[in-house]
């Protein structure tokens, strides 16, 4: 990348950039009243589903804000949907799915079929991609400079919630089937490792010019199982992505791993740590001097706003100046966020 190119792709490859290019985890969403009015026109996989939706879904924060980068319009539990699990988001209460406990159960998944339940997600990637990059591009500012960000969940946070069945806070069951039945958590990790590397693959041949592995529940596990279920499949992803399509960074975010996101930003391979809001961000920077790092505003001053929020952002900011930064939150915005809020963020990164 030249300084010609999109800001947030020249900061993945290891560039400095001032002011950092901007991003929100879930900046399309509820807290937007144009997401509210769409989602009331179709459920959630449906919008997922639907090219003119998602595409529409995704741009929606570009167009208000000209963020640096779009994330496509999607779920980390596509992929098991894909792979023939039961799925159902339900109003309130959030994603229910057939738990799988058994071999049986395990049997009746079918990575085959990710590839065709996936082709209208590769369809939004590739018109997001030639919006984004063609004549007549979202927010005039920003024309041609957008990068599009494909995204999956890492294998052990997907396993979380195809063995649950659901949200939780602690993940009993999924974490009690990797001690008490460690063979058939195996397989489905070896699975879910190989299917999220061959989506990733495809959501980069549909347009997307860098990936995130989103590993929420990282931090619900114990040093052992953190580098047998978190390190082991992230790396064994990261190799297969830079073999298969060299040159495309991968974002990696393992949510609460506290002092083990050292260790996985050495030995993953990502080309990019995400911090969550309790990491220590210039802490981090030292131990990997070299990696860029996203992050980490915590969204909960984003829904606050004013002063504080606006000196906490350039705290971060500030301190990252002159090593590679992608500015972020630490976790995803919250639905009661004001609009106006995210606007007032954008402007005080930017004023450099
Ligand atoms: O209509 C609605 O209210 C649905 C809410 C919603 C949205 C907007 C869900 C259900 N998923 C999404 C989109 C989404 N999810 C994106 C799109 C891009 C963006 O704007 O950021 C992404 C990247 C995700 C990733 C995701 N889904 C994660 C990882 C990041 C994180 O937040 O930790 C997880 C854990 C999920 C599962 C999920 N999907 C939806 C909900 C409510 C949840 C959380 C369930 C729970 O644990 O309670």
């Amino acid at each position: 990348m030249t300084e010609t190119g999109k800001p947030l792709l020249r900061v993945l490859q290891g560039e400095a950039v001032w002011p950092p290019p901007l991003w929100l985890m879930r900046q399309a969403g509820r807290y937007l009243p144009e997401f509210r009015a769409l989602r009331d026109k179709a459920d959630f996989i449906t919008r997922c589903m639907t090219p003119d939706l998602a595409t529409e879904i995704t741009l929606q924060p570009i167009r208000r804000y000209a963020m640096d980068g779009a994330i496509l319009f999607s779920d980390i539990l596509i992929l098991p949907w894909a792979m023939g699990q039961s799925l159902d988001f339900v109003q309130g209460t959030g994603p229910v799915l057939g738990a799988i406990r058994s071999e049986a159960d395990l049997a009746r998944l079918d990575p085959r079929r990710v590839a065709d339940a996936t082709a209208p997600v590769m369809e939004t990637l590739s018109r997001l991609r030639a919006t984004l990059d063609g004549p007549d591009p979202i927010g005039a500012a920003q024309g041609g400079k957008v990068a599009l960000l494909g995204f999956a969940g890492a294998p052990f946070t997907v396993a979380c919630y195809m063995v649950e069945g659901h949200g939780s806070r602690d993940f009993e069951a999924t974490r009690g089937m990797a001690y008490a039945n460690p063979m058939l958590f195996d397989r489905l990790m070896d699975m879910l490792t190989r299917a999220t590397a061959d989506m990733l693959c495809a959501q980069i041949d549909a347009g997307a010019e860098a990936v995130m592995l989103f590993d929420s529940w990282a931090g619900l596990l114990p040093p052992a199982q953190f580098r047998r279920h978190v390190i082991a499949p992230t790396r064994a992803i990261v190799q297969e992505i830079q073999t298969r399509r060299p040159g495309i960074p991968v974002i990696g975010f393992p949510r609460l791993a506290g002092i083990m996101a050292a260790e996985y930003a050495r030995d993953t391979g990502v080309k990019t740590m995400a911090l969550d809001t309790g990491t220590d961000m210039a802490a981090m920077a030292g131990l990997v001097p070299d990696l860029p790092l996203q992050g980490n505003l915590d969204p909960l001053l984003l829904l606050a706003g004013g002063d504080a929020m606006a000196a906490e952002a350039r705290s971060i900011r500030d301190a990252m100046k002159g090593r590679p930064h992608v500015f972020n939150l630490g976790h995803g915005v919250v639905p009661p966020t004001p609009p106006e809020h995210v606007g007032e963020l954008v402007r005080i990164v930017r004023e450099g």
